[in-house]
């Protein structure tokens, strides 16, 4: 079963990097499906300028020979390819299970398309908790009071300082909560990412890709 889980991950993310071309900037997501993603990419021998979501993902590219920028400097993407932990079929996406969605939120609403791969396990009806947030350590507390249920995770802080935690409450509708989570205070990011952000999902099933296209093409 694991395996079968492991080839849905290489297949969504092998069909994702032959979307890239030469000359593009590319975001490069984090997790286990965009490990697949990195030597996919390497493999193609294109002349591309990367920007990577995490330390993690950032040293694996370089090792494999890709370029990887600061993303200080970086104005715009030609594309971002990344996981996620939910899809729903509109294109909403639960993110940040590894901890990374405020870097990679800023790098997929950089890009002019941002595409998701996916295994079998991921899509969903109806989004669930947890929802991942990143969290000022100042006033860490109140912020926490504010926003219940929501419990620190076990895990380091962000390579930005910022503290990871859970929100475990109903999630109902996810634009509402978004807007809830966008407005409060101490809140650096959450992992709600609209269908607006998203321009298709690849979704390994068995010895298939589904192309789920969100945003109508060009
Ligand atoms: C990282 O913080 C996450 O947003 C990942 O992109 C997401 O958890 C998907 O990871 P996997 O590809 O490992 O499932």
């Amino acid at each position: 079963m694991a395996t079968d889980l492991e080839n849905e991950k290489r297949l969504a993310a092998e069909a994702a990097a032959e979307l890239v071309r030469d000359g593009m900037t590319v975001g490069l997501g984090t997790g286990s499906t965009v490990a697949y993603l990195l030597p996919a990419l390497a493999r193609r021998n294109l002349s591309l300028r990367c920007v990577a979501t995490s330390l993690r993902t950032g040293e694996a590219a370089r090792a494999l020979g890709l370029v990887v920028e600061a993303f200080t400097g970086v104005e715009r993407l030609d594309i971002a390819i990344d996981g996620a932990d939910q899809v729903t079929p509109e294109g909403w996406l639960v993110k940040g299970g590894g901890g990374a969605h405020t870097r990679e939120k800023l790098v997929a609403v950089t890009a002019g398309r941002f595409i998701v791969i996916a295994d079998s396990t991921k899509p969903v009806e109806l989004l669930h908790p947890p929802v991942p947030l990143e969290l000022l350590a100042f006033g860490l507390s109140s912020t926490l009071r504010r926003l219940a249920p929501t419990k620190v995770r076990d895990v380091p802080v962000s390579p930005d300082g910022g503290v990871i935690a859970d929100f475990t409450g109903p999630l109902g509708d996810p634009a509402q909560l978004a807007a809830w989570f966008g407005a409060a205070p101490g809140v650096v990011e959450h992992g709600l990412f609209p269908p607006e952000l998203v321009d298709s999902i690849l979704i390994g099933r068995g010895s298939e890709v589904e192309l789920r296209q969100i945003r109508p093409r060009a």
